[in-house]
């Protein structure tokens, strides 16, 4: 899945893209090094975002990208929490809603099952405002795990076939770096759900901490992170990066296949 942030304040490629114009091309060249999926965001979620993008303004940046990629080869995620905008973007020929709050606004759930897109539902402690504030957990893998099998069940009575959804444990949504680290090393649990593991590390502050490296010269720890998500069985990788992603995973597709 690569990642086409159409904001000024993304956290590693703020104002790039806010052109739709450049949205669109940037997206096309993610779709040429590999990507399966495009994701399209116009709210930053970033650690500290406090600017609420209203629904109007988010479909302002959104609709002209939707419309520009409506030919586009592979299917279009669009990473909203918002109802209204979920709508509009389902009508507008998303294939998916990627939402960071898992549905859990009113009328999120109707917005999706009333489609036949995906879903994927997120795992954040908090909201993007304070959720680095005081990370805490008894049981990060367990209770995240819970968190997201709760909002399973939910899509599901809701009406949205379980074919239909992922599941994101968050990265970096209201988690401190150990306990990012915990969820990578146990990701293998979240298959018991039944449904598709969603990863998103790329660029992200524990690999900074880690590195010591600013966002611009993360792509190392990025890719070395995408690798240990996808060999614990994440399916689904969201990056900005995707040729060297690609490069990365099949090297490992290959390594596989000789064991
Ligand atoms: N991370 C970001 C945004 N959306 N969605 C899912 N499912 N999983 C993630 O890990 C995830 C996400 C943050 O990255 P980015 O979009 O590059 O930055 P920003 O939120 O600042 O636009």
């Amino acid at each position: 899945m690569g990642v086409v942030n159409i904001t000024p304040d993304s956290f590693s490629d703020g104002g790039r893209f806010l052109d739709p114009v450049a949205a669109i091309a940037h997206a096309h060249q993610l779709i040429e090094e590999g990507a399966d999926l495009v994701d399209i965001g116009a709210e930053s979620s970033r650690p500290g975002a406090t600017a609420v993008v209203s629904a109007g303004e988010e479909l302002r940046r959104l609709l002209p990208v939707l419309q520009g990629l409506r030919d586009a080869p592979v299917p279009v995620s669009v990473d909203t929490v918002k109802p209204e905008v979920m709508r509009a973007a389902l009508a507008a020929g998303a294939a998916m809603i990627n939402d960071i709050n898992a549905l859990r606004a009113p009328g999120a759930l109707a917005a999706v099952a009333f489609s036949d897109a995906a879903v994927c539902l997120m795992h954040m402690q908090g909201t993007p405002g304070t959720m680095q504030q005081q990370p805490s957990y008894d049981d990060v893998v367990a209770e995240v795990k819970a968190f997201l099998q709760e909002r399973v069940r939910a899509a599901r009575a809701a009406g949205i076939a379980t074919e239909r959804i992922a599941i994101d444990p968050g990265f970096g949504f209201g988690k401190t770096l150990e306990h990012n680290l915990e969820l990578l090393r146990q990701l293998l649990e979240f298959d018991a759900l039944g449904v598709p593991v969603l990863a998103g590390w790329s660029r992200k502050s524990s690999l900074g901490m880690i590195t010591g490296k600013p966002t611009g010269e993360r792509l190392a720890a990025s890719i070395a992170a995408a690798l240990i998500a996808a060999q614990n069985g994440a399916r689904i990788l969201r990056v900005h990066d995707v040729a060297a992603t690609r490069d990365a995973l099949a090297v490992l597709a290959a390594a596989e296949e000789k064991r």
